[in-house]
């Protein structure tokens, strides 16, 4: 039984993903490439520095790891802009509901995301104090598919691993929740996450469920 979910941010409680790619596009066009949706797909749950290389790979282009720190700063100015206005109303489907239930029924809750900016997401979305551990990109040393950022969660909430469940929209969260020796519940398109021990659309699905039991 689960007795504690670790949720990822990015595509799994908020789609924050179409504002880094606006970000990131803009720097682009600064740079004088395009940089499309598509080639956003490549940037999700993928670390700020590595995003930029996976920018700058698109673009052919190349620079200093001096430059690029401070492209990835002037990246996160725009982006920090772009999710200022961020509210309730931009929280993935089933997502507060789910949180609540589990709350109700004593499952630890954690956040386990690559992002900077989570603490500040969460609070713009009013849901911070669901989370019994708060895990970020401030946190940890080692990006997804490394395990580090579930096991520091769950080492939070005082669990064990297989007592932890990870709910992951992209392929590299995945792997890191299996390499943590956890269930993963992936959040999207069966197809794309193939090792997960089972796929929904959203956590509307879930919620939809736990009602019906
Ligand atoms: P930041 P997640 C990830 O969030 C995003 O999916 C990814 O696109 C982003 O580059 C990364 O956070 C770092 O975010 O620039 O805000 O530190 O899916 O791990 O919650
Ligand atoms: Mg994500």
């Amino acid at each position: 039984t689960m007795r504690g979910a670790i949720f990822d941010l990015d595509g799994v409680i908020v789609d924050t993903a179409k504002y880094h790619y606006l970000a990131w596009a803009k720097l682009a066009d600064e740079l004088g490439f395009a940089f499309t949706e598509e080639h956003n797909e490549r940037l999700k749950g993928v670390s700020r520095m590595r995003s930029l290389d996976i920018l700058l790979e698109v673009g052919g282009q190349d620079f200093s790891e001096e430059d690029k720190l401070v492209m990835a700063d002037k990246k996160n100015k725009l982006y920090v802009e772009y999710i200022s206005t961020l509210n309730e109303s931009e929280l993935l489907p089933g997502v507060k509901d789910y949180l609540i239930g589990l709350r109700a029924r004593g499952v630890g809750i954690a956040l386990g995301s690559a992002s900077k900016n989570a603490m500040f997401i969460l609070d713009k979305l009013n849901i911070a104090e669901l989370f019994d551990s708060i895990v970020d990109g401030n946190k940890v040393s080692r990006a997804k598919p490394d395990p580090e950022v579930f096991l520091i969660a769950c080492a939070e909430l005082a669990l064990q691993p297989v007592d932890c469940v990870v709910f992951e929209d992209a392929e590299a969260g995945v792997q890191a929740a299996k390499a943590a020796g956890m269930q993963v519940v992936g959040i999207g398109r069966p197809e794309i996450l193939k090792d997960a021990d089972l796929v929904v659309a959203g956590l509307h699905v879930l919620e939809g469920l736990d009602r019906l039991n």
